[in-house]
Parts: structure tokens; C-alpha cells; sequence
């Protein structure tokens, strides 16, 4: 089932905890977490996830799905496959590449109708995207340090709240750093949300990132907690100073744990299109990414993005969001994302 967590070595404030440097052989099993639903009701929760993945993307999937209809095998198909996936935001190198594999599949394989060159094209999207399917590993440090990044606006508090939230339902112990320094409002919304849900934030009027997120990192080894989330204040990738400050943050969070932050994750809004892709690029070349978490796939997103990012730069997909509430948020499943797409 779905309680990877449940998994964990029940060692309620036990101090000793061994800070063993993670070898194979001594390191403790990993926590995956293949399915964050509430163990309760998974059926049902699923279903109207999978509506709601499928209501967001319904604009690309319609587009696609249309062109399949009655549709001869013929040059003016793959046009407009071309021109539905460019649209899609897949961008110029993963639109190529997927009608070159569909060409030969088809003549390989001599598909006459359109309902198999749709199966084929379903295919070749899930062999494209299964890459980026990674599970999200807790339980091999204590704490697991992960650092939240992102441009403005992109659901990075959000998200925290989200998996805040479902890692405490499966008995992880939790602590966040308002890392957000730059708005005073930022770091309220942190700690209000903090003492509602009962999880300590730890948060500074210094306006420090790094200060911050350092503290964080200390208490959190000496309260023995499973996991400290750090969120970061929104920038863009062209705010070059800003994104020094990001750097140094990621290596003050290593001096408060050494191969801390062991997952540093980027937020990305699924409605910004190829902009998305370039966003990948330069916070992965300025913090050597871990995942992404991909939000708002629910609104005017049309989900092709993620086949850009496969091809030009696979970041893995660790959870992708389709709205606000803390269930809207789940791991990306390669398969159930081109069901919603190509379905
Ligand atoms: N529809 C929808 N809205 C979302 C989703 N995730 C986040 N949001 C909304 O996006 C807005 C911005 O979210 P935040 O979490 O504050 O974004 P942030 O990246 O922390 O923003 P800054 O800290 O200002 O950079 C909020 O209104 C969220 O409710 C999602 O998956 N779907
Ligand atoms: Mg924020």
C-alpha cells in the first residue's frame, strides 16, 4: 500500500539515533512515498484527482485527441500533431522527437488507423516522461533537510503547507524555516499556518535566508525531527544577485549538516509554459536540483511542459499539484499524467 512512512523505525525522541554516514550496507531503508492519498478512501480520493489532473488538461488533451478522430494516416495528421504539440508547451526538441519515434512506430508496426497511431503517440509519451517518475525518499537522515525554491507566486508555500501536512499524517515529525526573509507578510503566513497545524516554524526578523534556515537546521538535529523544510523567497533566474544569495543559503544549510539539503526541490507553476523549461535550467545550474514539484496544473496549464523537461533537462517530477487543497498535491505518475492527457 501506500505507507512507505509507516515504514519508518519507530524511535520516538530517541537521541541516539545513529548519525551514520549512509552506506549501503548500514543506512537505514529508505521511506518512499509512492502515494501521499490518506490511507482512508483511496479510491475515492483517486478518482476525483485523476478528474481533476484530467479537467486541467483538458485544453491540450481535446486539442490532441480531436486530431485522431476519423483522421487519415497521412502527412496533414503529423502537421497537425506538430502544431498541438508545440501548442502543448513541449517545446521544438520533444514535438521532433515525438513524431520522428511515431513515424517509424507506425511504419514499423504498419498502423492504418488513427486509433492505433493514438495508442502508439500514448506510448512513446509514457516511455518519454517515465524517467521523471522518481519516488520521494524520506527516512535516510535525520532530519531529511529539503529546500523549497522557486520564482514568485509559483505555489512554493503552498506546496510546503501541502506536504507538511501529509507527511505529519504518516507520522513524520515536521519543522519549517520561514526562509523568506525579504516579505515581513511571507514569513507570518508561515508561522500563522505553523500554529494552526501545529508545527513549529522557526523564523527570524533579521532577514537573514541563510541565518534562518541554519537555525532551522541546528534545532531540527537537536529536537531529532524527521524532516525541515526551508522556503526561500521568490526570485527569478535573471535577479543574479538573488540567486548568489540562493547559493549561499544551500551552502549555510550544509554547514548545519554535512550533505545538507538532501533534497533541494524546485516549484514550478504549470501555467508559465516554455518559460518553465528555462526556470529548470538555471535554478538546476545554480543548486544542482534534486526534483521539481509542479503546481497548478488545474488552471490553464497544458501539461506538455513536462515532456520539454524530459527531453532537455530530466529533473525528476516529484509531486505535481492541481489545486489548493492539501489531497490536490501527488506524486507524478508518468501514466496517469498521459491518461489524463491522451485518455
Ligand atoms: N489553482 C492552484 N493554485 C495554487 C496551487 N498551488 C498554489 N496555488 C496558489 O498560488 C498562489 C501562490 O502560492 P504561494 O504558495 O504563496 O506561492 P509562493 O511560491 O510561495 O509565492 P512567493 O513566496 O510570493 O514567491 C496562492 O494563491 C496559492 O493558493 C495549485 O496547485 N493550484
Ligand atoms: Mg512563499
Amino acid at each position: 500500500m501506500f505507507s512507505f512512512f509507516k515504514k519508518k523505525p519507530v524511535a520516538p525522541e530517541a537521541p541516539a539515533a545513529p548519525v551514520v554516514a549512509p552506506t549501503p550496507a548500514e543506512a537505514p531503508a529508505a521511506i518512499q512515498v509512492p502515494d501521499l492519498l490518506p490511507i482512508e478512501e483511496p479510491a475515492e480520493k483517486k478518482q476525483s484527482w485523476m478528474a481533476r489532473l484530467k479537467a486541467g488538461l483538458s485544453k491540450t488533451s481535446n486539442n490532441l485527441s480531436i486530431l485522431f478522430v476519423g483522421a487519415k494516416i497521412d502527412d496533414d495528421l503529423y502537421d497537425e500533431l506538430e502544431a498541438a504539440l508545440l501548442m502543448s508547451d513541449a517545446g521544438v526538441d520533444a514535438t521532433e522527437y515525438l513524431l520522428d519515434a511515431l513515424k517509424r512506430k507506425v511504419k514499423e508496426n504498419k498502423l492504418l488507423d488513427a486509433a492505433a497511431v493514438k495508442a502508439a503517440l500514448k506510448q512513446l509519451l509514457i516511455e518519454l516522461l517515465t524517467p521523471l517518475q522518481h519516488p520521494f525518499e524520506l527516512g535516510r537522515h535525520t532530519p531529511t533537510v529539503m529546500m523549497i525554491s522557486g520564482v514568485n507566486g509559483a505555489g512554493k508555500t503552498t506546496t510546503i503547507g501541502k506536504l507538511a501536512k501529509h507527511m505529519q499524517t504518516h507520522g513524520q515529525s515536521v519543522l519549517l524555516a520561514a526562509g523568506d526573509t525579504f516579505r515581513a507578510a511571507a514569513r507570518e503566513q508561515l508561522m500563522v499556518w505553523g500554529q494552526r497545524n501545529n508545527i513549529t516554524v522557526i523564523s527570524q526578523a533579521s532577514g537573514d535566508p541563510a541565518a534562518v534556515s541554519f537555525d532551522a537546521v541546528q534545532s531540527g538535529k537537536a529536537k531529532g525531527v524527521d524532516v525541515v523544510m526551508i522556503d526561500t523567497a521568490g526570485r527569478l533566474p535573471t535577479q543574479l544577485h538573488l540567486m548568489e544569495e540562493l547559493k549561499k543559503v544551500q551552502r549555510v544549510i550544509g554547514k548545519g549538516m554535512d550533505g545538507a539539503p538532501h533534497e533541494t526541490l524546485l516549484v514550478i507553476d504549470g501555467n508559465t509554459g516554455q518559460n518553465a523549461l528555462a526556470q529548470v535550467k538555471a535554478f538546476d545550474d545554480a543548486l544542482k536540483l534534486t526534483g521539481l514539484v509542479i503546481t497548478k496544473l488545474d488552471g490553464t496549464a497544458k501539461g506538455g511542459i513536462l515532456a520539454a523537461i524530459a527531453r532537455v533537462r530530466p529533473v525528476p517530477v516529484y509531486f505535481i499539484g492541481v489545486g489548493e487543497k492539501i489531497e490536490d498535491l501527488q506524486p507524478f505518475v508518468a501514466a496517469e499524467f498521459v491518461e489524463a492527457l491522451l485518455g
